[in-house]
């Protein structure tokens, strides 16, 4: 027997607590309520059983993970790490009994101890850890990792506060603080002994060593430490498990001892309660200049950890660090966690001694960047003297880089001081700012967009430059969405109908969904998947009436708007939309054809006033139509209020129709588009982000397009809008658009939404008035397509047959092959009786 063998050996899983079965299950629990709660049957609370059946599912993942790691650790495997400053990883309970296979048994458990497991997985609070798309999809691409076995691991912040509580009230958006660890979190590993220090802000000296070697040392102000908080990511049909490593800041001593010692007790703990601000809060995405600094520190608090964690288990298996970056692929999820390149850098030459060209060819060949915004106003930059005062080493370091990159642009082309002046990392003008885009795009080997539109786009406008330069770091890579959590887990009902059709393969390989092609004419099938549909629009009707009081029929077409509210995505757009269907039913001109609940739901960040307006005028427009007993039998409209994860899962199944109508050539990608689609949704949208990739898929026949494409949008801006001269021209525009002046859907205040109004006259930035005649015609053809239940169906039978691309597991492939370069590693268990 070799040493390996004998240590595989005391890995195997022979302990009781293992065991699957509901009697095992229905034991640990017990034990657990016991144990870990301190807590009998009698007085035990619901969160009480939640957390017993947490950790009873826990404690059967952690096998998993071990084996795994020791897999990894003895293949000496590449690993791929996913740095995201957010991961949105929704609830765990129902996934993890998903992956496990042990839902069926679980129920069985809690039937017999007189327990609702519904109940225990709806009581769940997910880790509002994001602020939307960007943070799904780290999550998405989680689960794609663990699926296809390959080595990774997450890196990211724990922030005590997540994305805020949406409440309304009277129609307007509230903020209130999410308290997700309040009740504890189940699901976390706390590694009390993985902890680095990070220093912060003093400043530098140079010297020469002994060798005569120029050398830099950082004499820093303070220091904090970070210490690891891992949640294990089960793959699916697989005994991989990979971890999501988030940091949690602490104070490096705990009280200021000489402080304590003269008495001054604020004093003494003044410095652990900044240093543990450091991860309080997420930041949402309103770019506001408050709180800047602790954003800044937040980024690179994050990022020198998980690179000193990286190193450290790197000098377990190597004696240097000259091959890293054949050991580790590192993705830089947008600009937040660009940083690491510099402080790779600054640890290889400061810390490890490595001298420049070497330290820099460790670095670039270990990065890569996605880009997730063309939005100007979205690039990451930072001031100077914020920089320096937070990092006075890293921004020598940003100099030097920016030294040695623009004689290299200089050489390349000569004389092109304007080229020169927009590619430098720092923005010369004003107060002169780091520039991180240019930065990660510096670092790395390999740049690559979320969409084909939006790579195409990169290339052509805001990373023009470098794409001039460097055209072979340049890829897409359209974003995916795991089809396991959205599909199989909020989508029961259809998912069984599915692999009742072609098979269980589908979860794994989404091209085995064509087989529903065949089937599309097959009427006893059309009625299954008919009424597939109308059982999630029933279940959703239950959830809105049991917890918003909202009644909506199940037999009207539901017709879906759900992401941040964001003016470039246009819900104004719908809104406008309703007021005029509104005014048609209304004026009896039109017969209602299909009634229809239009549904919203999405947060907007505290500080954009426009956004927030936007929540208002929905709930104005949704009191009025929805109670007024000449249209509520044909038009509702409904805003489900907190949109996350949770009540996504909820949202996705039931939609008929899904609106993806941003301004062409704004939104990046999208991802809820492709939620939408696999749940059987069909798509009324522009050609923008992946909506174009969604529409080749699903063949032009199966999509409401409509609108300016993103070369109209541009040469429209180019000659100057004329939004007035629309108003003028368009009727029924006219009439909209006066209703909502008069004060109609805001009780006689004429004042209330003038500035939404104002802005369609005078700038229309969005060019809603240039798209709205084509929008309401594209609407027609809905009404027309949805009224025909066969024709409909059939086209929901083949969007989500055609929907395969839009899996994680293809753009984790791609990311594989093309940039990291990583491939699978499967962990091999024995687990008795069980399928995986
Ligand atoms: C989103 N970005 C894109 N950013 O808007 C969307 O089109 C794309 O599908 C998605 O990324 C995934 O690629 C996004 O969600 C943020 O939330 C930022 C977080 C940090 C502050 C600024 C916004």
């Amino acid at each position: 027997m070799t040493t390996s063998d004998r240590r595989s050996s005391r890995l195997d899983p022979q302990a009781a607590h293992l065991e699957r079965g509901a009697p095992a299950i229905a034991r640990d629990f017990q034990a657990n309520l016991y144990t870990r709660m301190a807590k009998f049957e009698a007085i035990a609370t619901r969160n009480d059983h939640y957390l017993a059946l947490a950790y009873t599912v826990r404690d059967r993942m952690l096998q998993r993970w071990i084996h795994s790691a020791h897999t990894y650790f003895e293949k000496s495997s590449r690993t791929v790490a996913y740095l995201s400053a957010e991961f949105l990883i929704g609830p765990q309970l129902g996934k993890n009994l998903l992956y496990l296979g042990l839902e069926a048994d679980t129920r069985t458990a809690m039937q017999q101890l007189g327990i609702d497991l519904d109940a225990l997985i709806e009581h769940e609070e997910e880790p509002g850890l994001g602020n939307g798309g960007l943070g799904r999809l780290a999550a998405c691409y989680m689960d794609s990792l663990a699926t296809l076995c390959i080595p990774a691991i997450g890196y990211g912040i724990r922030y005590e506060f997540g994305i805020f509580d949406q409440y309304i009230r009277d129609g307007w958006q509230y903020e209130v603080t999410d308290k997700w660890l309040r009740l504890g979190n189940p699901w976390e590993i706390v590694r009390h002994e993985i902890e680095y220090t990070v220093q912060l802000g003093g400043h530098t000296e140079a010297s020469h060593d002994a060798d005569g070697r120029y050398r830099v040392r950082w004499r820093p102000e303070r220091v904090v430490q970070g210490i690891a908080h891992d949640t294990l990511f089960l793959g699916h049909g697989v005994h991989n498990a990979n971890m999501l490593r988030l940091w949690q800041a602490s104070a490096s001593q705990a009280l200021d001892l000489q402080a304590f010692n003269e008495g001054d007790y604020a004093r003494a703990v003044q410095e652990k309660v900044s240093s543990e601000n450091l991860t309080k809060v997420l930041y949402p995405n309103d770019h506001s200049e408050a709180g800047k600094r602790l954003r800044l520190e937040q980024q690179y608090l994050f990022v020198s950890c998980s690179l000193q964690d990286m190193i450290r288990i790197h000098l377990q298996r190597a004696t240097d660090l000259r091959d890293f970056h054949t050991k580790y692929a590192i993705q830089l999820n947008d600009t937040h966690p660009a940083l690491a390149v510099v402080e790779l850098l600054r640890l290889l030459l400061d810390e490890h001694g490595f001298e420049w060209d070497e330290a820099w060819a460790i670095t670039t060949r270990s990065f890569g960047y996605t880009n997730h915004t063309l939005l100007p106003e979205a690039l990451e930059t930072w001031s100077m003297p914020l920089f320096r005062s937070v990092l006075p080493r890293h921004l020598e370091l940003v100099f030097e880089i920016n030294r040695r990159f623009l004689d290299q642009v200089r050489l390349r082309f000569p004389g092109d001081d304007g080229r020169v002046e927009r590619m430098s990392l720092v923005d010369e003008h004003g107060d002169k700012r780091v520039r991180m885009a240019n930065l990660a795009c510096v670092g790395s080997h390999a740049i690559n967009g979320v969409a084909a539109l939006h790579s195409r786009l990169l290339e052509a406008s805001v990373l023009r430059d470098f794409h001039a330069l460097w055209p072979s770091k340049f890829s897409n890579k359209t974003n995916g969405v795991t089809p396991r959590r959205f599909v199989a887990l909020s989508n029961p009902v259809l998912s069984n109908l599915i692999t009742e059709a072609v098979g269980d393969g589908w979860l794994h390989d989404m091209g085995k969904l064509r087989g529903l092609e065949a089937l599309r004419h097959d009427r006893a099938f059309m009625e299954r998947w008919h009424e597939a549909k109308q059982a999630s629009k029933q279940s959703l009707a239950r959830y809105l009436k049991a917890r918003h009081g909202e009644d909506v029929s199940a037999d009207s077409m539901f017709d879906v708007q759900v992401k941040r509210i964001h003016e470039y995505k246009r819900q104004h757009l719908n809104v406008l939309g309703v007021i005029a269907r509104y005014r048609r039913l209304k004026s009896g001109r039109e017969a209602p054809k299909v009634a229809r609940t239009v549904i919203f739901a999405g947060k907007a960040a505290p500080g954009y006033t426009m956004a927030k307006l936007m929540i208002k005028l929905i709930h104005s427009v949704a009191e009025v139509v929805n109670h007024d007993p000449d249209t509520r039998d044909a038009l509702r409209v409904v805003f489900v209020p907190d949109f996350n994860v949770k009540t996504a899962q909820h949202i996705y199944p039931a939609a008929n129709l899904s609106q993806q109508i941003s301004l062409a050539g704004m939104e990046a990608s999208g991802t809820g588009n492709m939620k939408f689609m696999m749940n059987g949704a069909l798509t009324l949208g522009t050609l923008d982000g992946a909506n174009v990739e969604i529409r080749e898929e699903a063949g032009e026949e199966n999509f409401f397009l409509f609108g300016l494409n993103e070369s109209e949008v541009t040469a429209r801006r180019r000659a100057g809008q004329a939004p007035r001269r629309i108003y003028e021209a368009n009727p029924e525009l006219r009439d909209v658009l006066d209703l909502l002046s008069s004060g109609v859907f805001s009780r006689g205040d004429r004042e209330l939404f003038a500035p939404l109004v104002h802005h369609l006259f005078e700038h229309d930035t969005y060019m809603l008035l240039a798209d709205f005649a084509a929008y309401m015609e594209a609407q027609g053809r809905v009404d027309a397509a949805f009224a025909d239940r066969a024709r409909w169906s059939e086209m929901s039978i083949l969007n989500v047959a055609r929907s395969g691309k839009f899996s994680s597991d293809r753009a984790i492939r791609e990311y594989c092959d093309d940039i990291w370069h990583a491939g699978p590693v499967p962990a091999q268990l024995h687990i008795p009786d069980g399928p995986v």
